[in-house]
């Protein structure tokens, strides 16, 4: 005798939105008993002073567990075929999440926002102000970063280049200073993941000869950041 196939049941089925006190069915409070016993993973590849710091920053905010893992970019550990599977770019920070790696320190910062960030109130929900807050993660980056870095390397090889980049972090700052000029943290009212993240570049800067003293608001809230114990904890090599 041929074996029916047992008929799909739909989610909508077994758990209605109106009557949200109706237990839910086996299979749907299975997998949500499943997904709460659930044991995360995550898994840091980190050189100390490096741009690692900001993802160390963030996870130590988040006050998530994780197993740090430290990577000799003197030695070119980055160079070593089981790192360059996780990260073909070869670079810290690299994040492994339930087995999965993850680098750029902006998207890091957005994953762990998005993953852990939302119930603790360091990052914003869906929405609008989900999109501000990736806006800056992605400036620190592409903008500030970019400028600070390409100063760095042309400062004894190429005058021009290396003007032209002092020049961009001067205007980026004076952006900076005027939209910490209106609000105390990044986001408004209220410390974000995001202020993590662009404060260890922007802390990072001053070592390098960008000081944020000219910038009064800027020195101000970078004031405020680093009095912070996951600032103290995460530039701890
Ligand atoms: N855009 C990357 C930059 C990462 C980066 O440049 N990391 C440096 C340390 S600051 C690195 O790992 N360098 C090793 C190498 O280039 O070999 C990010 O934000 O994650």
């Amino acid at each position: 005798m041929p074996v029916r196939a047992a008929p799909r049941k739909s989610f909508r089925r077994v758990w209605d939105p109106h009557k949200p006190d109706k237990p839910l069915s086996f299979t749907w409070a299975k997998v949500f008993e499943t997904k709460g016993k659930h044991k995360m993973s995550l898994t840091f590849y980190y050189a100390p002073y490096s741009t690692a710091v900001a993802t160390h920053w963030v996870l130590e905010e988040l006050a998530v567990p994780y197993e740090k893992v430290r990577i000799d970019i003197a030695k070119r550990d980055q160079d070593k075929p089981d790192f360059r599977v996780l990260n073909p770019n070869g670079k810290v920070p690299t994040l492994v999440h339930d087995g999965v790696a993850i680098f750029e320190s902006a998207a890091i910062a957005a994953h762990l926002g998005e993953t852990y960030g939302v119930a603790k109130r360091l990052y914003p929900e869906p929405g609008p102000r989900r999109g501000k807050a990736l806006q800056w993660l992605v400036w620190t980056n592409v903008s500030l970063a970019h400028a600070i870095a390409m100063h760095q390397h042309a400062k004894d090889k190429h005058e021009g280049l290396a003007a032209l980049a002092n020049e961009e972090v001067g205007r980026l700052f004076a952006i900076l200073d005027a939209h910490l000029a209106t609000k105390p943290w990044m986001l408004g009212e209220q410390f974000s993941l995001v202020d993590a993240h662009l404060g260890a570049f922007v802390s990072y800067a001053g070592m390098v000869g960008f000081p944020a003293t000219p910038y009064e608001h800027v020195a101000e809230w970078l004031g405020r950041l680093t009095s912070r114990p996951a600032f103290a904890e995460s530039h701890k090599p």
